[in-house]
């Protein structure tokens, strides 16, 4: 699309302003020209080329536009008889170039709302604005609008008129019709009139719509006074807010070209989305808040840079009620709906809008986003986001896995509820869950090199921090080999259980022989494993299994406190009690001498308990240990006792994913 500016008149009604340079040259600001404002416009809604028609001081007004160094192709065309002629004459002069696009045609005194020339572009046919909220003007254009097509353009117009401001869209089957005549005047040395007297000879054969910008800025400046109004009114609405929040660790080009498009409309205020309000909804910020702040705040285009805590806008927005929010088109639909329609709503309440700008697809920046997942997969920077959620969040959760499909499931969930969106931070590699999917029971038989191809394949898919159930951890001789070749996986932290011997499940309780180990051998396969260890980031934690082998409450506070002194990062403390209570009663008690260890529990047994319960009663990680588990295999059983009682698969079609879901399921990586 190319933008045609008149800039040939003389513009002698602005008195000495227009002395010694062109009218487009008057300022509207200390910054700003008529002409650097309309260019800057024009190039922020993609224009790339400008022909501007020049009459007196051509030469100025060449290098004016030079000098502001913007990146548009100009074309200037002298209209050497600008003093005897209109502006039709300008375009005739200007014929040859300006046939073989669609474009833009304005006056060169014209100052407008930005949100006009971006109805303008977003309408699909040729169009002209006019305001049926103006009054009509006594000496300027109007429009006559008939079966809602514009029939005439002048000054003349009063009946069936509305008010009209020399700014088109011009499709350039249409532009081309009125162009022909524009030339059939002036060889037959009609020079003097309006270009519009030629449309208006012509208009049957165009399609020339009203674009109605009812109250919003549009106008031109002849005189003085209109200077005053127009200037004050154009720089009210660069103080007007508006809203945008990014959540993004790297900003490219689309970020830049939305932000551009939204400064025009005032000042330009960007939430920057909190790790923990990211991490919640999209994946963990490569790129720490702080830094993601000032990215933004060095960005030409951005007022002030705040904090947005929550996904939900609800808390800055009221606070700053700002006159615009800015985002893509993308979240009409899927889980960020919701956020829109809060959005919608609130701007309703005090009269401001959401403008939406078309989103931009682009494979690079998709490729960009899954570079950055497959950063986060790394090792180094998959194992030290447990703490750092640890001390982002104050209570985690976990979900086990036992294979890359369960791992995708805890990795992709996402449930968005009330502005918030809800995923899990970790995962859980049970041996209960990775025995039982290897059909063998949870005695320790399944071997680590075992274990560790299992968190393999999860790692392979997934980019979410790992726990690692470390059984008994074995010998302290060999819990070292197990505590670095984890650690050097990406594993962010191993728990290991206080029992010797031959270890069975701890839901059995003391219905199987089960051995707790002694407390000071315990200890020092912590030690062994923290010496191990190489990194900061790994974590030791040490289950306790007092509660389960019913050894008292006292036994447990004991062991936990000794199993901190020897270097454990965290406790677990494991119940099957159908009620919570003394879990609770654990970490009151524990609580009360040790306010900074992690506290980890395992709520099988009591599912009733929420994770807010948790965390406010000083619980730190919360692991739903085998639900993937439970639930797939029933559904599995299911399916195959229904093909086995119908002699065929029809029945269990319905309990089925369908092929087309399962083969698509996971995409191909290119
Ligand atoms: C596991 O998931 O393997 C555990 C937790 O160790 S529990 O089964 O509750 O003992
Ligand atoms: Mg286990």
């Amino acid at each position: 699309m190319r933008a045609i500016i008149l800039n040939s008149g003389r513009g002698t009604r602005l008195g000495d302003m227009t002395r010694e340079c062109p009218k487009c040259m008057t300022c509207l600001d200390e910054k700003e020209t008529i002409l650097s404002w309309q260019l800057k416009e024009l190039m922020n809604v993609g224009v790339k080329e400008v022909v501007i028609t020049t009459g007196a001081f051509a030469e100025k007004l060449k290098e004016y536009c030079l000098q502001l160094d913007l990146p548009l192709d100009y074309t200037f065309v002298y209209n050497e008889k600008y003093a005897d002629t209109n502006y039709i004459y300008s375009l005739y002069c200007a014929r040859d170039v300006l046939r073989d696009d669609d474009c833009l045609l304005l006056h060169g005194d014209l100052v407008w709302d930005s949100g006009v020339l971006d109805k303008l572009m977003a309408y699909p046919d040729s169009c002209v604005v006019v305001s049926s909220d103006e009054k009509l003007p006594d000496k300027d254009f109007k429009a006559v609008v008939h079966n809602g097509k514009v029939e005439k353009i002048g000054i003349e117009f009063f009946s069936d008129a509305v008010a009209a401001q020399p700014l088109y869209k011009l499709r350039q089957s249409d532009w081309g019709v009125w162009l022909d005549e524009i030339i059939n005047f002036c060889e037959n040395g009609e020079c003097g009139c309006y270009a519009e007297n030629a449309l208006n000879n012509v208009s049957d054969l165009m399609n020339l719509y009203p674009l109605d910008v009812k109250e919003d800025l549009c106008k031109e400046i002849d005189t003085q006074e209109d200077l005053a109004e127009v200037s004050a009114e154009w720089r009210k609405l660069r103080k007007r807010k508006v809203y945008m929040s990014f959540s993004v660790d790297v900003i490219h080009s689309a970020h830049i070209a939305l932000m551009k498009k939204a400064s025009r409309y005032g000042k330009l205020i960007v939430g920057v989305l909190s790790d923990t309000a990211v991490a919640s909804y999209r994946r963990f910020p490569l790129v720490p808040y702080e830094e993601r702040l000032m990215l933004f705040k060095n960005l030409v285009e951005v007022s002030e840079v705040v904090e947005q805590t929550e996904l939900s806008y609800k808390e800055n927005l009221c606070a700053i009620r700002p006159d615009f929010v800015v985002h893509g088109d993308d979240w009409r639909e899927g889980f960020q709906k919701t956020i829109r329609d809060e959005v919608i709503q609130i701007l309703d309440s005090y009269g401001g809008r959401l403008i939406e700008f078309p989103h931009v697809y682009d494979e690079k920046y998709d490729r960009l986003e899954r570079r950055m997942r497959m950063e986060l997969s790394m090792p180094d920077v998959r194992r030290g986001r447990l703490k750092k959620l640890l001390s982002m969040k104050g209570c985690i959760n976990a979900i086990e896995a036992h294979n890359g499909i369960t791992g995708l499931i805890a990795e992709n969930t996402v449930v968005e509820q009330e502005g918030k969106a809800y995923q899990f931070d970790a995962m859980w590699v049970s041996s209960l869950c990775d025995s039982t999917a290897k059909g063998k029971p949870d005695i320790e038989l399944v071997d680590m090199t075992s274990r560790f191809q299992t968190i393999n394949d999860i790692m392979e898919v997934t980019t979410k921090p790992i726990i690692f159930d470390g059984d008994t951890g074995g010998l302290a001789e060999h819990f070292v080999y197990t505590v670095r070749s984890l650690e050097r996986m990406g594993v962010s932290m191993v728990i290991i259980e206080d029992k010797t011997g031959l270890k069975k499940n701890s839901l059995f309780g003391a219905e199987v022989a089960q051995t707790q180990d002694d407390v000071g051998r315990f200890c020092q396969k912590i030690k062994a494993g923290k010496h191990a260890q190489k990194t900061n980031d790994f974590m030791i934690v040490a289950r306790i299994e007092s509660l389960i082998l019913e050894q008292g409450m006292a036994d447990a506070l004991y062991r936990a406190h000794e199993y901190v002194n020897a270097g454990a990062d965290g406790i677990m403390i494991h119940s099957r009690k159908k009620e919570p209570d003394e879990i609770f009663e654990f970490v009151e008690e524990f609580r009360k001498k040790d306010v900074i260890t992690p506290i980890v529990v395992v709520p099988t047994a009591f599912p009733q308990v929420t994770e807010e319960e948790f965390k406010n009663r000083g619980v730190n990680i919360v692991i739903y240990a085998n639900h993937l588990t439970r639930s797939g295999f029933p559904a599995m059983q299911n399916v195959a006792k229904s093909i086995l009682q119908h002699h065929r698969a029809k029945e269990a079609d319905a309990m089925c994913m369908s092929i087309k879901d399962i083969i698509t399921l996971i995409p191909e990586e290119e």
